[in-house]
């Protein structure tokens, strides 16, 4: 078979070696080289639309955009199939699943032997961060998914672009991947094509390579996202002294014009893609989003810490998004989207649960069943999801794609506590924010698994995307002040939107008015407010938080802000308990930070 190899833009013979290695061991029908252009994306489109992956939505209501329905056994990450592949189980740490690196490569190889065949290969070069950034990393990534192939073009800068900047390297990280279902001669295609019996998503930190076998949906196969910005990435950063994040970034600038930005970190379900696309209830401020989940962050020649966001797109979940939660993200969604597993509606428009107050009467649910507000199951699956390019955000950030990156002012650590947590507080420095950092956590809702109310601490919320040892990346955190001066490090602060009162009410409206929040971080940012010293942190004093507007009563305020004795030596306990995972790895800082904490409480 003919490569077609991009030979008038490129002489990367390691790319093309490991390229053609890769096409003898799959065996596709045909490669396909992406060049990352509107026509191509045309392209896969109707390409996938004639296989029965894809609907085109009316394009009246909703201009080129498509609607995936994915097999119901393939619809979520899959963390007990995700791999950490290091040398030595330690170096995976407690919180991964470790394979032997030359064991599982041999069961991969055995799986991927022909696995593409009577399908094409789509070869995909990309770029995470602008792409003539310090910082910015290449990829490549094949796979015999056009629906992956499509996905890519939305949420990375991707195709011939690529090759400029990667000229002769061989320094690109190498993701493989297949749907698991080679079609034998004759054999009929299915819409959404997988193997949810043979599922691997496996890491190779050492030699910078991921393999995905088995599944086509999200942070399973578009292996950009949580596999490489993430996981191998923040093995790249901590050898190479940066840092990896699942944060958001986004521009804050008050009524006089001034601007800081802000990274945050939250686990999920906490509405990080709604606080990166706020509308503040502020007049006057103004939020700008520069991403909404990852953050590559260094600390460069000024002594300043710069961030990037790796990605180019939104990956966004559906349900609970509408022009209440988030008008930013409804406009970005207007045309050129493309949808997964949300509701049709009868006009071939599409639906998800909380998009509107009323519910349709009538509705294509996420299986392609009938649907009506009786029926018993979600219209859309709960983690159907839109993918966009950044690009079409409204308030998206002037310097989203600045490969100088963008100054970074505050970091934020949140998670969902209806207790204990006040509504923001402030780090004393940088080692005790290190500590908020690693202890912060949400409380479980899920009715379903019988665990509601339980404690799930989630470090830096990247519990499931760290690619090697928790504890050693929490001393990689403790260590980056050794590259600047503590004045120019951003300032630390927890955060909490979901503390409630004693009827089970959320005390505060969260949404636009988390910009109050922001507004005093800003100013603390600038030496504003005295703040009210506690034993855990700095917390707004009386009249610190502009409540201007805003109808809440003392008590409620007082709740919000109260730091409980009591109820915080139960947390440092139960933080106690956390620590133990970590073994001899926990930071001896930490454990300092935690008897501090204690005493100041006792
Ligand atoms: O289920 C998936 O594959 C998506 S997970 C995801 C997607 C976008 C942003 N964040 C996440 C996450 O799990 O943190
Ligand atoms: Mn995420």
């Amino acid at each position: 078979m003919t490569i077609p190899f991009p030979l008038q833009l490129s002489q990367n013979e390691a790319l093309f070696d490991w390229v053609a290695g890769k096409v003898a061991l799959c065996r596709p029908d045909n490669v396909h080289w992406c060049d990352g252009s509107d026509e191509e994306y045309q392209f896969l489109a109707q390409k996938l639309v004639e296989s029965g992956t894809l609907a085109p939505l009316n394009s009246e209501l909703r201009p080129n955009s498509f609607l995936a329905r994915s097999d119901p056994r393939d619809v979520a990450r899959v963390e007990d199939r995700t791999f950490i592949c290091s040398k030595r189980p330690v170096d995976a740490g407690p919180t991964n699943n470790w394979r032997q690196p030359k064991a599982m490569k041999a069961q991969l190889l055995a799986l991927f032997d022909g696995c593409m065949q009577g399908r094409t290969m789509y070869v995909i070069p990309f770029c995470l961060g602008p792409l003539d950034s310090r910082i910015a990393r290449i990829g490549v990534e094949i796979t015999d998914s056009a629906y992956v192939a499509l996905s890519m073009r939305l949420t990375t800068r991707c195709g011939d672009a690529v090759l400029r900047p990667l000229g002769e390297s061989d320094g690109f990280v190498r993701c493989v991947h297949s749907l698991g279902m080679p079609l034998g001669e004759g054999a009929e295609d299915v819409p959404w094509p997988c193997n949810p019996e043979n599922r691997y998503i496996a890491h190779f930190p050492d030699s910078r390579q991921i393999w995905s076998f088995g599944s086509g949906y999200g942070g399973n196969a578009l292996l950009a996202k949580k596999c490489f910005a993430l996981r191998v990435a923040s093995v790249m950063a901590r050898d190479e002294g940066w840092m990896a994040e699942h944060m958001l970034i986004l521009g804050l600038t008050n009524p006089q014009g001034e601007k800081k930005y802000i990274a945050a970190a939250f686990p999920s379900a906490c509405g990080k893609t709604n606080l990166a696309m706020m509308t503040p209830s502020l007049p006057g401020w103004k939020v700008e989003c520069v991403g909404d989940d990852i953050a590559w962050l260094r600390v460069k020649a000024d002594g300043r810490m710069y961030a990037v966001n790796p990605e180019f797109g939104f990956f966004g979940v559906a349900p609970g998004t509408s022009y209440a939660t988030n008008p930013n993200a409804m406009d970005t969604l207007k045309r050129d989207v493309l949808f997964t597993n949300v509701a049709q509606t009868p006009d071939g428009d599409v639906w998800w649960e909380g998009m509107t107050r009323e519910k349709p009467p009538h509705l294509t649910d996420w299986r392609g069943e009938e649907w009506t507000p009786e029926s018993e199951t979600p219209a859309a699956h709960p983690n159907a999801r839109f993918t966009a390019r950044a690009s079409q955000c409204p308030s998206i950030d002037p310097a989203y794609d600045d490969p100088r990156g963008v100054p970074i002012s505050a970091i934020l650590f949140g998670g969902r506590r209806p207790g204990t947590v006040p509504l923001v507080f402030e780090a004393r420095d940088w080692a005790h924010g290190t500590f908020i950092g690693s202890t912060i956590a949400s409380e479980t809702t899920a009715a379903a698994s019988g665990q509601v109310g339980q404690i799930r601490r989630d470090p830096m919320a990247m519990l499931p995307f760290c690619g090697y040892h928790m504890g050693d990346y929490l001393a990689h955190w403790l260590d980056i002040p050794s590259s600047t001066t503590p004045d120019k490090l951003p300032k630390i602060f927890a955060v909490n939107w979901f503390r409630k009162g004693e009827d089970g009410k959320f005390l505060w409206p969260g949404f636009g008015d988390n910009a109050r929040v922001l507004k005093w971080i800003f100013e603390r940012c600038d030496g504003q407010h005295a703040g009210r010293e506690t034993p855990i942190g700095t917390v707004p004093a009386h009249g610190e938080l502009d409540l201007s507007g805003l109808n809440l009563s003392d008590g409620a305020l007082e709740t919000l802000m109260e730091v409980d004795s009591e109820a915080w030596r139960i947390e440092a306990t139960s933080i106690r308990e956390h620590y133990v995972l970590f073994g001899e790895h926990l930071p001896f800082e930490l454990r300092d930070e935690l008897e501090e904490l204690e005493k100041r409480l006792a």
